[in-house]
């Protein structure tokens, strides 16, 4: 298995969005595209060589097959050790978990998140560096100019690895270890919740549903919340991992997550209800007769971290992307800590983790995490929940209202245009931005304009700078209408349009979010012209 430099031409559109690089899984199957992105990394991330690699991936169509690609190719450039996931499975933060613990000096995550998979699907594939992080900006960059100049890789030839075999293989000097996927992972969300309570808290009958979506973290929940916790085997849905995910969508919100909602909403309806995406990194929360909304729940848990056995330091601060509700800026201010406003994607939060800053952050895309990963962590989000059930006593709904009345009530909603015209899309940011410039002290939905700018921010511990991060119309602590193009998709433009409106009194708190959001949404199309500009009477869909 002599390894070779193989001659290349670069393709050119390998450019990483929001998480990584994301295309069609026929894109990934052209020859030498995954090789070449890979190849790119290697060279400009020369610190792997005689290091620690983490591989792993989502278990979607091709996972395998781009994942003994990534160990050969990783072998024939120098990687010292592998640690590979058993089955080629690894959920995003326990890769993150384990590039950590293993002093890695980086990983592969083979993911296109919740977008469907299977031949017709999506494929991507992320680099995350030491630390656990996903590459920042400049890194990325560098390795997006190298794909378009590459001319060779080395690879080695007809490498034979079982992903099924746990323990040592080695390829032309390179050890590969498969581990168990969840092993890891398990040991640390025992460092970090009282696992005696919840235990406690299911024996008495108090129930829950968790719905893997027949993605990755089917294995997790299993033997977190089965084996170890107790719970029946039927609490957890769609366990078994699938290549395409059972033909759905994991993507855990009220659309794809509707059948929860259902019996969240319905007779009999179990306590705590979650459900996760395609790599494990996001959650969605629900109650007995409630939803709650991402920028809610980082709010919440934030609010009760503290009581929980790896969190009684306190908080250091606490994070949230731009777009995501301003709900956990009250709980900063009242626990007396820093906020810190970040663009959207989990990267921007990693510098911040990495100096001790925060101890939780959150999207309003249903991704919540804290400084024990560097990467968002679903179950890490739903075992904080029944954690603070177990402990609490009280159900989520008056988790939930007792923090409203306590804070006020941040009504938030996403409206997605899915599969614009490139152009259509930046007509309407156009559009926006040509708004913007005259609503400073005007009126929008009888709310009066603090600010109408486009978000930039610059990293405290770097000093570097990302431009254009989405475009906003901040009316003071009541009301805000942010729009941004979505940096995941692999088909036309995506316009995201994010409304959130503050309600401090709790007896106006009753309303439905969109009853509460449809004059922003009104005010939103007027001043982008959505729908005159792209023909589209409603978004494609609302979270
Ligand atoms: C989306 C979300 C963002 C999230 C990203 C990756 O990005 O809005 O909050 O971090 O997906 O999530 P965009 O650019 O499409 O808005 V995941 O679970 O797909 O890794
Ligand atoms: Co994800």
């Amino acid at each position: 298995m002599p390894i070779r430099e193989i001659t290349t031409k670069p393709y050119l559109d390998q450019k990483p969005g929001t998480a990584g690089l994301r295309k069609k899984v026929t894109v990934f199957q052209q020859p030498h595209y995954l090789e070449n992105f890979l190849q790119s990394i290697f060279d400009c991330a020369p610190e792997i060589r005689g290091a620690t690699l983490v591989i792993g991936g989502d278990g979607r169509y091709h996972n395998r097959d781009a994942i003994r690609t990534a160990i050969s190719m990783a072998a024939a450039n120098g990687v010292r050790h592998i640690v590979v996931g058993q089955g080629g499975l690894l959920s995003t933060p326990a890769a993150s978990n384990l590039i950590r613990k293993r002093g890695a000096a980086g990983g592969l995550l083979f993911t296109a998140s919740h977008n469907p998979a299977g031949p017709d699907g999506d494929f991507g594939v992320k680099f995350n560096i030491a630390g656990g992080g996903q590459a920042g900006e400049g890194l990325t960059d560098r390795i997006y100019q190298q794909s378009k100049s590459i001319t060779r890789y080395r690879n080695c030839d007809d490498a034979d690895i079982d992903l099924d075999r746990r323990g040592e293989q080695t390829l032309e000097g390179t050890t590969i270890e498969i581990v168990d996927c969840v092993d890891d992972y398990a040991a640390l969300m025992q460092s970090l919740f009282d696992f005696d309570r919840m235990r406690d808290w299911i024996k008495k009958g108090h129930s829950l549903r968790f719905d893997a979506m027949h993605a990755v973290t089917g294995p997790y929940a299993q033997r977190i919340l089965v084996e170890q916790l107790g719970a029946p085997a039927g609490a957890i849905l769609n366990a078994n991992p699938l290549p395409d995910f059972g033909g759905g969508h994991p993507d855990p919100n009220l659309v794809y997550g509707k059948h929860l909602v259902d019996l969240a909403f319905g007779e009999g309806a179990p306590e705590l209800l979650a459900a996760s995406d395609g790599d494990g990194d996001r959650n969605m929360i629900l109650g007995r007769g409630i939803f709650i909304s991402p920028g809610d729940s980082l709010a919440m848990l934030a609010a009760n971290l503290p009581q929980l056995p790896g969190y009684r330091d306190g908080l250091r601060g606490i994070a949230r992307s731009m777009p995501t509700s301003r709900a956990a800026d009250r709980v900063a201010k009242e626990l007396k800590v820093p906020l810190y406003e970040t663009p959207t994607g989990w990267k921007f939060f990693c510098n911040l983790l990495d100096a001790g800053n925060v101890t939780i952050c959150g999207e309003e895309s249903f991704g919540t995490s804290s400084s024990h990963a560097r990467e968002k962590d679903g179950l890490w989000a739903v075992l904080a929940w029944l954690n603070v059930l177990a402990i609490s006593g009280r159900s989520v709904r008056e988790i939930a209202e007792a923090h409203w009345q306590h804070y006020g009530r941040h009504y938030f909603a996403r409206h997605d245009y899915d599969e614009l015209p490139a152009t259509h899309a930046e007509a309407v940011m156009q559009a926006f931005a040509g708004s913007l410039a005259s609503l400073q002290g005007q009126q929008v939905s009888g709310y009066e304009v603090t600010t109408a700018d486009e978000f930039s921010y610059q990293d405290r511990v770097d000093g570097s700078i990302a431009v254009a991060q989405g475009l906003r119309v901040v009316c003071g602590e009541q009301a805000r209408i942010v729009m941004r193009l979505s940096g995941t998709g692999t088909q036309g433009a995506t316009l995201r349009v994010y409304l959130e409106r503050y309600e401090k009194d709790p007896s106006a708190q009753g309303w439905n979010p969109a009853e509460a959001l449809a004059p922003l949404a009104a005010a939103a199309d007027q001043l982008a012209r959505i729908s005159a500009l792209t023909g589209r009477k409603a978004p494609s869909l609302v979270t």
